[in-house]
């Protein structure tokens, strides 16, 4: 660091040189985040001074948060939006994090008869890797254990990590949702808990939670639903427009769910084995970052796992903190209530039409180069193999899937290179993938799909 200080014109020329190495979302495909709509920058700037971190302090902002979490409980059709309990965190890996750290410590417990040890504030949980054996009850030698999707988001690898316990990745089918016949047969004696995803990352699907509850149900086990991406578009869709972005591509394609009208979507509180659903106004809530929401059915699902993680704070405002973070954003909250009152469920609704729509064009234009997508997109992630059709299929050999993720990887870096296309890459199978966000146009997905016909007729 410099002994002086440099003037603030010279700062600000410098600031701008890294703000235009950064994006401007011009040619974003990949991203599921978006410019934030303006009354959230205008609030979260108006907020900037707000720590709810130290309620006591800040009791405006709190109390937009207690609006935030009834807003969102309603949207995820909680039966009774009040009982709610939750709170903002910084987007979906925090909140993940904590769904899971909660599910640890009830099953430790539910199983408070045995020797079990766990012992319950973070930095215990963090070690618990290196004394596992010696936290073990007499049920099981084998750790705790977390059964997740396939095709769920990397933040439960940090979370297994941070936490100790063991992933148990259940099958998926072709539609990439998990298999809940897979998911039962997962669970043991050392489960903590299930997972199931509205919105996954890389194809936008929705796992069939309404399976996964009932499972959760029978075996007395949490049920988290990660809808970071999803939660703010799956309460929104038209079911026509899904129908009709259905239409056309891949013809086996089957789906109770598009049938159902979207006031009966079940993903989250309207069925009764789901604990806790996470949610990112930070994606398509249009809010700013950070802005993440996780929210449990009501406290008592927590048993006395929200006692083990409360501190005392007697230097704060308030006595205790429950959450995992200190220090939190108010501004986000500002964001974030400005945001969700001002569109109303009306102006989310025209949100996610306005990417369906585009979803329609980008499968018109594929189909003009003679691609369709890997599956009908339910919402507004889009996957397209750039492989020849009978080497993308998931009975294909090693070799030629690693040929393939080659290939593909390729082309998304051409399209960057030479035209400068932000798209990403699928691990699951050889793909692209296409996040259609509120920033893209159907011009930039006409001119997008040219540039990749180029690519591949090269
Ligand atoms: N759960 C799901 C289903 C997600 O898709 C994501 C993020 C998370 C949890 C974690 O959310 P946070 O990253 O907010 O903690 N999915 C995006 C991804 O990994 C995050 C992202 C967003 C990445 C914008 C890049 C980007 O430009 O792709």
């Amino acid at each position: 660091m410099n002994e002086k200080g440099i003037p603030e014109e010279e700062l600000f020329a410098e600031l701008g040189f890294f703000s235009d190495a950064d994006t401007n979302f011009k040619k974003v495909f990949s991203s599921m985040c978006t410019i934030p709509h303006p009354v959230a920058v205008a609030a979260q700037q108006k907020f900037v001074l707000s720590n709810i971190g130290d309620p006591g302090l800040f009791r405006g902002t709190c109390e937009m948060e207690t609006e935030v979490i009834r807003m969102t409980a309603s949207i995820l059709n909680h039966p009774n939006p009040k009982s709610a309990f939750g709170h903002m965190t910084s987007g979906g890996t925090e909140s993940n994090i904590e769904a899971v750290l909660h599910m640890k410590n009830r099953f430790s417990d539910s199983n408070s008869g045995s020797d079990f040890n766990l012992n319950s504030n973070l930095n215990s949980n963090l070690n618990s890797d290196f004394n596992s054996d010696s936290n073990m009850n007499s049920v099981s030698n084998s750790r705790l254990n977390l059964i997740v999707p396939k095709t769920a988001h990397f933040s439960f690898e940090k979370i297994a990590n941070l936490l100790g316990i063991e992933l148990k990745k259940a099958d998926i089918d072709s539609y990439f949702r998990v298999i809940p016949e897979s998911v039962e047969s997962l669970i043991d004696e050392n489960t903590i808990g299930l997972i199931g995803i509205a919105g996954s990352t890389e194809f936008g699907e929705c796992d069939p939670i309404e399976k996964l509850s009932e499972i959760a149900i029978k075996h007395e086990l949490p049920l988290h639903v990660d809808a970071a991406f999803g939660g703010f578009v799956y309460p929104f869709l038209d079911s026509d427009s899904v129908l009709d972005s259905v239409s056309g591509s891949v013809s086996d394609f089957d789906s109770d769910f598009n049938s159902v009208s979207d006031s009966e979507i079940k993903f989250a509180f309207n069925l009764p084995g789901v604990t806790s659903v996470s949610v990112d106004p930070h994606k398509m809530g249009l809010s700013v970052i950070p802005s993440g929401i996780l929210i449990f059915k009501n406290e008592s699902v927590l048993g006395s796992s929200l006692d083990k993680i409360k501190v005392k704070t007697p230097y704060l405002t308030s006595k205790y903190q429950s959450t995992l973070t200190g220090t939190r954003p108010g501004s986000s909250v500002a964001a974030t209530y400005a945001v969700m009152k001002h569109l109303g469920v009306e102006g989310y609704r025209e949100n996610v039409s306005y990417c369906m729509d585009l979803v329609n064009h980008f499968e018109k234009e594929l189909n003009r180069i003679g691609l369709t997508p890997c599956i009908s997109p339910r919402i507004n992630i889009v996957t397209v193999s750039v492989c020849s059709a009978n080497s993308t299929g998931s009975n294909s050999n090693e070799t030629a899937q690693t040929a393939n993720h080659e290939k593909t990887e390729k082309i998304r870096a051409q399209l960057l290179e030479k035209y400068g296309w932000n798209v990403s890459a699928t691990k699951t199978i050889p793909a692209l993938r296409f996040v259609l966000m509120p920033h893209i146009t159907k011009e930039d997905i006409s001119n997008m799909i040219s540039d990749l016909e180029k690519l591949l007729n090269a």
